[in-house]
């Protein structure tokens, strides 16, 4: 009774929850008998609930975890990245046409070299690599995300943990592993590059290069775990954090995510802190007197406005 499911959504690949005891959500990969590979509709389903959250104005916390442990070995995973059985030539492939899933054949899926797909065909049954549009998601969600890791972390889902804000992680089960360059795959964004600003460049360069399996405690020794604790006070940890994270200024959360995302997201990191600081300046009154003349068709009379210093 500590989470209640958010029932609005049908998922099949994921669990989604709300707290009942603070403003968080839980959003859990739910393929325990595959380490929580996730296929095309696992990142589907993941980006609907990331999207859901972003607009509850009541939590500033989610939670991203895997459900566990698995019922054919017992084993825990956070996630173990893309899965490779449904990879296909040129990425990861829908089990049914998305959208439709009445006329899923490769036939019907072969557009016509002169057809144009209607706005309102379903998509088309490409491989997917999406899991990166949904790390952009973690990063731009205005809410303090935490990977709470119970077991393997492991190719893209080292990389998903590596995007989020904070991340804890089981010291009995949680595990860490670099396996991209073993299966011709390649993180060369966040999963690695940002990596390196956290851990620095050689000991990136080792988790990729060498593959090698890191415990909690060498994970968060390196610097990107924030802290491992008994595998059975995870829940209870996050749930200590998203009280913390709850309880602290709102606007000065989100611009702090925003600000320390900055110097390694670029012109879009900018453009996502300005337009934070646009919707500061609209909360003016100087912003409405701008917006209230255009309205009444007048000039705008900012004479009582100060030029701050
Ligand atoms: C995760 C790991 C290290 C676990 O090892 P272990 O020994 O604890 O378990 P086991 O027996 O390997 O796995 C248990 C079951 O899960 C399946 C396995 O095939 C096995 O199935 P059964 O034999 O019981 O039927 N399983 C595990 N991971 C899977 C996966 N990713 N896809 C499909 N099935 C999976 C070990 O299993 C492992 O190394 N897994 C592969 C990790 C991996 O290479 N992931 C892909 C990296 S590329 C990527 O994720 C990516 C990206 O980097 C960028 C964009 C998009 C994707």
């Amino acid at each position: 009774d500590r989470w209640n499911p958010v029932d609005r959504f049908d998922f099949a690949d994921i669990t989604y929850h709300r707290s009942t005891e603070t403003g968080a959500v839980r959003i859990a990969f739910d393929r325990p008998e595959k380490r929580n590979a996730f296929r095309p509709e696992t990142v589907d389903e993941l980006a609907t609930a990331l999207d859901h959250a972003k607009r509850l104005t009541d939590v500033g916390c989610v939670i991203i975890t895997g459900n566990g442990p698995s019922p054919k070995d017992g084993g825990w995973a956070f996630c173990s990245g893309g899965d490779q059985s449904i990879r296909g030539e040129s990425g990861y492939e829908y089990s049914e046409s998305p959208g439709d899933s009445e006329t899923a054949s490769a036939e019907q899926s072969e557009p016509r070299a002169d057809e144009v797909p209607e706005a309102d065909d379903a998509p088309e049954n490409v491989g997917r690599l999406h899991i990166l549009e949904v790390q952009r998601q973690i990063r731009h969600i205005p809410k303090v995300v935490v990977a709470v890791v119970p077991g393997w972390a492991v190719g893209g889902g080292h990389s998903l943990h590596v995007v989020c804000d904070l991340t804890l992680a089981s010291d009995e089960h949680a595990k860490f592993l670099q396996t991209d360059p073993d299966v011709g795959s390649f993180d060369g964004g966040f999963g690695s590059a940002y990596l390196a600003r956290q851990i620095g460049q050689k000991k990136a360069r080792e988790v990729f290069f060498l593959g090698k399996t890191y415990s909690a405690a060498e994970a968060a020794d390196m610097g990107m775990v924030n802290e491992a604790v008994p595998h059975d006070e995870l829940e209870d940890t996050a749930i200590e954090w998203a009280e913390a994270i709850n309880s602290k200024s709102p606007t000065a959360m989100r611009m702090l995510k925003y600000a320390f995302n900055l110097d390694s997201d670029g012109m879009v990191g900018q453009q996502v802190f300005a337009g934070e600081a646009t919707r500061l300046a609209y909360m003016t009154d100087e912003a409405q007197e701008g917006r209230d003349a255009f309205n009444e068709g007048r000039a705008p009379d900012f004479d009582d406005v100060p030029w701050h210093y």
